[in-house]
């Protein structure tokens, strides 16, 4: 199979290359690339009003926010998660010197079941990382008494929810701290990125020193700091990209509504409607595969596909919690888990992005439908 024609899980939304170059010329004529520059400042406060969120602070990647989410609470002993997840969750958990505690998933959201949660805590627990996987939201009101009840904190990995509403409220602004992924692969990109969201300018001023080795002027360190500042060049793309950002998500939800009406009646695969009053933003197309009814396995019609050139996704294959460094753990165990178990078993993240041209999505329904 040609490498041209080849249909990728994803592609990166990119901003017009003489609009980047303009701004690139500006950066140039500053001489000002990195630390708090304009670019940088407007993005946040672009990103607030888009988000429709009081408080952020942008990041180098997705993961590091994880880490310092963690950091800025003290946050200690046992964090409550998910292993149907990116690794970057758990591990962010390990290298804060913290123990993962793994709880099950919900098959109509893939998220944390809330249901699970009480269970899972010891004295050891101090927070609750749940994630919106594929940016479907989790029950954020379930966890959030959960926590007032044991005093817990609630840090979210929101990286696949950037635009996510729940009936017009941003889900950023749930819980103690929301992280963003702005990588490539993302609905909204800055080539690599993240963020960080909080309520109040006090956490971001505290966040904004421990993005920046902890210092709190000049000469002072407050903190054992990280260096994970965004600079002004992706600061800049991420402006451009900002505007194409609603056109991108309309067009996901193009491609979402012709999976959708073409697998609906296909035996044996399961996927996502929209949520009554949640803003979807179609970050992921999972699909969930029955072998028994569809009549082959989720990894004959993976391989399949590839030889093919469509080239899904098993997101999140393996469980993390299988991993060697998580699969001791007590809550690692497979009787654990089942549903998280079933799901990891049975997804195909099909192509989704909003270069997908008609004859993409035929080609992929077609080998779908394929007996
Ligand atoms: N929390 C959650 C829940 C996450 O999903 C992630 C990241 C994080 C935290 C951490 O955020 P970051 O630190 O990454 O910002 C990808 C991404 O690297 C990762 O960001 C993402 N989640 C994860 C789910 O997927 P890979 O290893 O699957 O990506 P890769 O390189 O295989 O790319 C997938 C496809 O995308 C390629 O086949 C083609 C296309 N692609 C990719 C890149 C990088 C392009 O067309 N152009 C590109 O430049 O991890």
């Amino acid at each position: 199979m040609d490498d041209k024609d080849k249909i990728t899980v994803t592609s990166p939304l990119l901003p017009d290359l003489d609009e980047f170059h303009s701004m690139l010329k500006e950066i140039w004529a500053s001489k000002w690339v990195t630390n708090n520059g304009q670019f940088y400042k407007q993005l946040e406060q672009a990103l607030c009003e888009y988000l429709k969120v009081p408080y952020i602070s942008i990041f180098t990647n997705g993961t590091l926010p994880l880490l310092t989410a963690l950091q800025a609470m003290r946050i200690t002993g046992e964090v409550i998660t998910t292993p149907y997840t990116f690794v970057a969750t758990t591990h962010s958990i390990w290298w804060n010197g913290c123990r993962p505690v793994f709880v099950d998933i919900k098959e109509d959201t893939c998220g944390i079941d809330p249901h699970r949660i009480e269970a899972a805590i010891t004295p050891n627990t101090t927070a609750i990382m749940p994630v919106h996987c594929y940016g479907m939201p989790v029950d954020m009101e379930h966890i959030q008494n959960i926590a007032d009840k044991y005093g817990l904190k609630v840090i979210y990995d929101a990286a696949h929810a950037f635009g996510v509403e729940v009936n017009g409220k941003s889900v950023l602004n749930a819980g103690d701290m929301s992280t963003l992924s702005f990588h490539a692969t993302k609905v909204y990109n800055t080539l690599e990125g993240g963020a960080l969201i909080m309520h109040d300018e006090k956490t971001k001023k505290r966040i904004d020193y421990l993005k920046n080795f902890g210092f709190a002027g000049e000469t002072e360190v407050v903190a054992p700091g990280i260096n994970s500042k965004m600079d002004e060049v992706r600061a800049a793309y991420g402006l451009l990209n900002l505007r194409l950002v609603d056109d991108a998500i309309a067009k996901r939800q193009y491609v979402a509504n012709r999976y959708r009406e073409a697998l609906r009646d296909v035996p044996g695969i399961r996927f996502f409607e929209d949520t009554p009053g949640v803003r979807h933003n179609y970050i992921y197309f999972p699909i969930f595969i029955s072998e028994e009814q569809y009549g082959c396995s989720r990894d004959e019609l993976y391989f399949r596909m590839k030889e093919h050139g469509i080239w899904g996704r098993r997101y999140f294959y393996p469980l993390i919690s299988t991993f060697s460094t998580y699969r001791g753990l007590p809550s690692a165990t497979q009787e654990n888990l089942p549903v998280a178990t079933k799901i990891a078993n049975e997804v195909i993240c099909l192509p989704m992005h909003s270069s997908l041209s008609d004859e993409d999505i035929e080609r992929i329904i077609n080998e779908i439908k394929r007996p």
